[in-house]
């Protein structure tokens, strides 16, 4: 096992990730921008290194600094968390020349999956399900015109380097699909540098069902099931649940199946999401996540597991602590995101926290970095806190929900909390009855 764990982030997943490490009796460093000496994170380590200046591109994205700071203070390994660095194939080659262990998948697997042709090539090699449409990137419109006749209309153009929403166009019809596709392209080599586009057919009413997977990194690999993060808002998730309410036993224990062996084959190491669009039964294969996501708890609920600590043990070379038949699934779990941002239009509201309370009592977590007297900076994402619940069942833990938002106590700054109490009155909500489209309908008819 590693003596010392540098923690390249900040803010509630950094504290998620040093809890992890101090039941393991692993020491912590934390690093900091100049905004953050007074932050959670930092009071939380052991020791901690200032690594810049506040703007996210100068210090948390700072792989030399990043990389001194482990030689300064001697960390062994560097656990990413979500965002920042973590999907930077890069940064992890740079880190293993320095003879220093990345918490997370290889640099081939994270660039594998970063390139979303590839990564939709190798899901396909591997048996997974896939949305239908191009096969490899589309060079031209003509192209574009061939491939989307033939498939019929809905079609979307994705950008190779995408992902999350970026760099894609939907044509309804013939006539829209000029404009798609260029618009696509020149979003993508403008965002990307890299202006290769793919086609495939628009799938109007999906889901989104997310498959959380583990590898030992020697062709060992499990599946804890599924998240709904079908409910977005432009793309950013604000509310999750496991198990799915459309997704029964048997649908679990197939496509959970065909995701474990996908990743074993690839001798994939440590956590992933294999994302899919779930629409009248089926699942389609859109993209892969090679790292711990903000949603990781709902899953480590059910399960009871701690998905950070067998990072870490996988990255040290350990064995995974559990197999497929140790993991069965107990209750309900519900998160929501907990935003410093002033509804209706969501606009960022950083500033001092005056009184933060969190809630508690059986099945409530609140992963958190505020405290009383904290002030939130400008220059981060405006995700403050996520509020987990787990109960025996669906309607035990969003009643659980109702009752801890109850208890949330924030002032000083406006939060996402209202929208929780305003979506548990909605029937959709209460009978898991949504799709990727409903929130943002939900939104433009009620404010
Ligand atoms: C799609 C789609 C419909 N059909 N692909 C959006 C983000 C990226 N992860 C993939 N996305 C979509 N891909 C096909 N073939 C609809 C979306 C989509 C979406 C997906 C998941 C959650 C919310 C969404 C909101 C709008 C569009």
């Amino acid at each position: 096992m590693f003596s010392k764990v540098l923690i390249a982030n900040r803010g509630e997943i950094a504290l998620r990730i040093i809890r992890a490490c101090q039941e393991m009796g692993v020491a912590t460093v934390a690093v900091h921008s100049t905004a953050d000496a007074d932050a959670m994170h930092v009071r939380m380590a052991d020791e901690s290194v200032c690594i810049g200046p506040p703007s996210g591109t100068l210090s948390y994205l700072s792989i030399p600094a990043i990389i001194s700071a482990c030689e300064i203070t001697g960390a062994e390994a560097i656990h990413p968390g979500y965002g920042f660095l973590s999907e930077n194939a890069n940064f992890v080659q740079i880190v293993e020349d320095h003879d220093l262990k990345f918490i997370g998948p290889t640099a081939e697997h994270i660039r594998q999956m970063g390139d979303k042709i590839t990564a939709k090539d190798t899901m396909k090699r591997l048996g997974v399900p896939c949305v239908p449409g191009s096969d490899g990137g589309v060079p031209d419109i003509a192209a574009a015109h061939s491939i989307s006749d033939k498939m019929g209309f809905p079609v979307i153009v994705k950008a190779t380097a995408g992902g999350g929403g970026r760099g894609m166009r939907v044509a309804q019809t013939k006539a829209d699909l000029d404009q798609a596709f260029s618009a696509a392209r020149s979003e993508a080599k403008a965002a990307f540098g890299n202006d290769e586009v793919y086609i495939e057919k628009y799938l109007t009413l999906p889901r989104h069902i997310e498959i959380q997977v583990f590898g030992d990194g020697k062709g060992g690999a499990v599946h804890l099931g599924e998240r709904d993060c079908s409910l977005q808002r432009r793309h950013q998730k604000v509310f999750e649940e496991a198990p799915g309410p459309s997704i029964t036993p048997e649908i679990r224990a197939r496509i959970g199946k065909v995701c474990a062996d996908a990743v074993a084959d690839i001798n994939y190491a440590g956590a992933g999401t294999i994302e899919f669009l779930f629409e009248a039964g089926e699942f389609y294969f859109i993209e892969m996540n090679t790292r711990l996501q903000v949603e990781h708890p709902v899953t480590e609920a059910i399960f009871g597991v701690d998905l950070v600590q067998e990072q870490i043990r996988v990255a040290a070379g350990e064995a995974m602590s559990f197999k497929q038949d140790d993991l069965t699934i107990r209750g309900h779990a519900i998160e929501v995101r907990i935003n410093a941002e002033r509804l209706p239009n969501f606009t960022p509201c950083p500033g001092k926290v005056t009184t933060f309370h969190a809630p508690g009592g059986l099945g409530v977590r609140m992963d958190s970095a505020l405290y009383d007297g904290y002030v939130i900076p400008p220059y981060y994402d405006s995700l403050i806190g996520k509020l987990i619940v787990h109960g025996p069942d669906r309607a035990a833990a969003l009643a659980r929900l109702k009752r801890a938002l109850g208890e949330f106590i924030i002032d000083g700054v406006e939060t996402t909390t209202p929208l929780f109490h305003a979506l548990l009155q909605e029937e959709a909500i209460q009978s898991g009855d949504y799709d990727i489209h409903w929130l943002e309908h939900w939104l433009d008819a009620n404010s």
